[in-house]
């Protein structure tokens, strides 16, 4: 079945857009290698114009030698050949907008890879040269230089800093060490260089042109450091975010502190000269006007310091990790969204909603933790595993919720389809470097990027001819299937599909909150309403027993069968006629 939405509704989409983010080596593999790839998508988007998603975030493409599958960008201009070509981009991009999906895609200005020909050229140079001005080079501390520049980490465990050196293979012999937050080849950029700035302007500028209607710009915190460099005492993790072992004892998040690696003022000036770039774009492609749009990943608290990168002449859309990363408590959701909403209203921004992605364990099995909604990172077969039912009677109760919100929300392949994280993974076939750097204290995040089953049938559930997958699947993963819940009343996929269409329907993205008092604290209970299009009621019960319905409750959509009599049981979210 092909749905054709009503293409490109209004100039500023992404306010209410519904974004649905594709991993590309793990979503469709259409040459049979067990790698995903664009011909693979674009011959599936039929699946996501069904399913009634607004726009497409691909992670990247690029040409790269993937240590970090894909984040190490060798040549932003490119298409890896792993994933195709740039002929491939340009038709996936125009299947997706005769669809009506617009297509975001990812960019990666921290850092490049340590292929890129600007890293070649600066291991080639000598300390001083222009080359090497392009990254953040140093000479180490200690008699010889032998001590890092400063002490920080990589978010991926080990020292921030690789010294260049003929015993590290790196051809230069000066000595310097070059400073990388994440995997050693991921040589961060120097910010303060304005042909860096220049480079990636371009660099955007081929991406529009090619007709691309926006940017996920990667680590968007990360990009100016504080001056000189200095040491910091704290430690950044992965996936959590935390940064400060000064942490309140009782786990939660510091409000300020980032260190001097990330949220920087600096940051700022950056995004307001890429905005002038998109605005460039503005009705240049057959005068349409509409707006392209930057989304910030952006690991940064409070959320009024979040609010910042999303400023008038700023990007249009920051990740709230603060919602991902709440747990199963619905005194916790309502105070996110309540300063979601306030900390972005105040900056005429749209809040966002996300409950997983290619960082995090999916939350399907977040929520089925003995902890619901805690967040390791990642986890290994002899952890204490998920309860999957439970888990995702929850991620399917979350989900209803806050597609109700109003901003705009995203998606991660594969959780329309209920998947959970692949837990049990062996050892042996992890690629994560954050599994490597962390000397395999963390599995890291192969669990959330297994290859996506589309036929329960079919070998490798039919996510390539071959049946081959670069990531095993679990045997159980066929009940998952798409074609084994298209069509199937009560399957996740109806679901979505169903919460979606009304979604649309009420223009509830447009739309304002009022809390609903009368009802438990367990329960979080709010009307969504817009003056034109009409709105709905949200109960979700995130308590251990059933609650009573209003009497008078009509039920439009729930996230699980209800048991009749007027209750909503536990982990059940329930829209009800407004
Ligand atoms: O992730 C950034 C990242 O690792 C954050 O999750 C991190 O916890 C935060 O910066 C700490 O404050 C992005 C990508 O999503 C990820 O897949 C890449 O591996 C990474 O950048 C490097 O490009």
């Amino acid at each position: 079945m092909t749905t054709v939405h009503e293409p490109f509704p209004t100039a500023e989409w992404w306010r209410t857009a519904v974004i649905y983010q594709v991993y590309p080596r793990s979503f469709a593999d259409a040459d049979g290698d067990g790698i995903g790839d664009l011909a693979g998508i674009t011959a599936r988007l039929d699946h996501l114009a069904a399913l009634g998603v607004d726009a497409v975030w691909l992670s990247p493409f690029y040409r790269s030698p993937q240590r970090d599958a894909g984040y190490d960008v060798a040549d932003y201009r490119d298409v890896d050949p792993l994933f195709g070509t740039l002929a491939d981009a340009d038709a996936l991009l125009a299947r997706a907008h005769e669809l009506g999906l617009r297509v975001v895609v990812d960019l990666v200005p921290n850092h490049t890879s340590s292929e890129h020909v600007w890293f070649q050229a600066a291991l080639a140079a000598a300390p001083g040269s222009p080359e090497r001005a392009r990254y953040l080079f140093r000479d180490g501390r200690g008699e010889n230089g032998e001590l890092p520049p400063n002490n920080w980490t990589s978010v991926f465990g080990g020292q921030a800093w690789t010294r260049v050196d003929p015993s590290t293979g790196s051809g230069a012999s000066d000595g310097q060490w070059y400073l990388h937050l994440f995997d050693s080849s991921q040589p961060d950029l120097d910010w303060t260089n304005p042909e860096v700035r220049a480079e990636l302007e371009d660099v955007l500028r081929f991406w529009l042109r090619r007709g691309v209607d926006g940017f996920r710009v990667d680590v968007a915190h990360g990009l100016v450091k504080a001056d000189g460099l200095p040491d910091w005492g704290g430690q950044v993790a992965m996936v959590d975010g935390s940064t400060d072992p000064g942490a309140p004892e009782d786990g939660s998040t510091p409000a300020t502190e980032s260190g001097p690696m990330f949220d920087q003022d600096g940051v700022h000036e950056i995004y307001r000269s890429w905005r002038r770039v998109l605005d460039e774009f503005d009705g240049a492609v057959d005068g349409e006007r509409y707006s392209r749009a930057l989304v910030a990943e952006a690991w940064v608290e409070p959320l009024s310091r979040l609010a910042r990168y999303v400023r008038d002449d700023e990007m249009q859309q920051a990740f709230n990790f603060s919602f991902l990363t709440s747990r199963w408590d619905a005194a916790e959701y309502r105070a996110v969204i309540t300063e979601s909403l306030r900390s972005l209203d105040a900056v005429g921004a749209p809040a966002t909603w996300v409950l997983s992605n290619h960082d995090v364990v999916r939350h399907a099995s977040r929520f089925g933790l003995a902890v619901p909604g805690s967040r390791p990172n990642g986890l290994f077969a002899t952890d204490p595993q998920p309860d999957e039912a439970l888990g995702l009677r929850r991620a399917r109760a979350a989900t209803l919720f806050m597609l109700a919100l109003p901003g705009s929300a995203y998606l991660y392949q594969g959780e329309e389809l209920g998947l959970p994280e692949h837990t049990t993974l062996p050892d042996d076939v992890r690629e994560d470097p954050a599994y490597f750097r962390t000397e395999h204290a963390e599995a890291g995040r192969d669990g959330c990027r297994v290859p996506i089953p589309w036929a329960a049938g079919e070998p490798g559930f039919g996510f390539s001819p071959t049946g081959k997958t670069w990531l095993p699947q679990p045997a159980g993963w066929a009940a998952y299937a798409a074609d084994a819940q298209a069509g199937v009343p009560g399957s996740t996929l109806e679901l979505y599909r169903a919460a979606l269409t009304q979604r649309r329907r009420r223009a509830l993205g447009a739309g304002g909150l009022e809390w609903l008092p009368g009802f438990t604290d367990d329960v979080v209970a709010f009307r969504t309403f817009r003056t034109d299009a009409g709105g709905v009621v949200v109960l979700a019960n995130l308590g251990a027993g059933a609650v009573a319905l209003p009497a008078d409750a009509r039920v439009l959509l729930a996230s699980a069968e209800l048991p009749g009599g007027g209750t909503l049981p536990a982990d059940v979210t329930v829209w009800l006629e407004g």
